[in-house]
């Protein structure tokens, strides 16, 4: 599944590939805009099928209700609480303050995000090891600047980057950078993939 969806600020390109071209994919994602932030959120399942989608979607679920008044922490706590009958799942979390023109962020787990500034500088934000399985977890927040022209690449392990410098940040259009990694992805991949690419546009 390819899709390209046109926010005010934002510009969101996803793809999404259950392992061995299946129906049903372990990671979930989501993301939305409000007036002054973006959100988004991508987790994945432990294992693969119907168990791993369960545990991802209920933490996405639980992003997807609250973002909108609880901060990265809070939300973190909800996710670590729904995996309690659940196997577990990695989970990476992110805002983009419009206003403050920031990117704040906390990952458990290998999904992996960076980001790259207008003029040319890359992210890597630094993920914690582990997954949330229901017991208390430490979480580390990180806040970086943010400016209007940076492009966003956050995925799942199922995408083997060989290196995060080998995107096609430098590429004329994120269009063109999202359709250079789709090439790179098997019909039917040994991992479930999902990644989204999105610049801060407007
Ligand atoms: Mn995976």
């Amino acid at each position: 599944m390819k899709k390209n969806q046109q926010l005010r600020r934002m510009d969101v390109f996803s793809f999404q590939r259950a392992k061995g071209g299946q129906e049903t994919c372990g990671d979930s994602f989501f993301f939305e805009e409000t007036e002054d932030y973006f959100v988004c959120a991508l987790a994945d399942g432990l294992g693969s099928g119907v168990d791993a989608n369960k545990a991802s979607h209920a933490a996405i679920s639980e992003i997807r209700s609250h973002h909108a008044l609880e901060n990265i922490e809070q939300l973190f706590l909800r996710a670590n609480h729904a995996m309690k009958d659940k196997r577990g799942a990695v989970l990476t979390v992110f805002f983009v303050d419009y206003v403050k023109k920031e990117l704040t962020c906390a990952s458990i787990g290998n999904i992996r995000l960076f980001f790259h500034s207008a003029t040319g500088k890359l992210t890597y934000p630094l993920p914690q090891s582990g997954y949330l399985s229901g017991r208390p977890q430490k979480l580390k927040i990180q806040t970086f600047p943010c400016e209007q022209g940076s492009t966003f690449l956050i995925h799942s392990d199922g995408l083997e980057l060989r290196s995060p410098r080998n995107v096609g940040w430098q590429l004329k259009s994120t269009k063109s950078a999202f359709e250079q990694l789709a090439t790179s992805i098997e019909e039917k991949p040994t991992d479930d993939v999902t990644y989204l690419i999105g610049t801060f546009a407007r």
